[in-house]
């Protein structure tokens, strides 16, 4: 079965699945600036859609394409000077 149809599964597969949610854990942010710092440095990573950063929680959630690991979202944060971990 699998194979016979393939564009039409996996049609449905995307609508299900390219869209990613990642919640993420950032420490070392002090004020806005910062926090928006997190934020522009999220959106840089290809895949990422959107990008929200919340300064009093210290987390960030991040809508990506599943082209996107957590590990390349953790990177950019890290290299923005920030420390992120993720608890999946
Ligand atoms: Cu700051």
């Amino acid at each position: 079965m699998t194979g016979t149809r393939p564009g039409i599964q996996k049609q449905f597969e995307e609508a299900d699945e390219t869209t990613m949610t990642y919640t993420l854990t950032i420490t070392g942010m002090n004020c806005g600036h910062c926090a928006n710092a997190v934020r522009e440095a999220l959106m840089g990573v290809p895949g990422v859609s959107a990008a929200e950063v919340d300064l009093a929680l210290g987390s960030a959630t991040v809508e990506t394409d599943d082209t996107v690991t957590a590990e390349a979202l953790i990177a950019a944060v890290v290299e923005e000077g920030y420390g992120a971990s993720t608890n999946v």
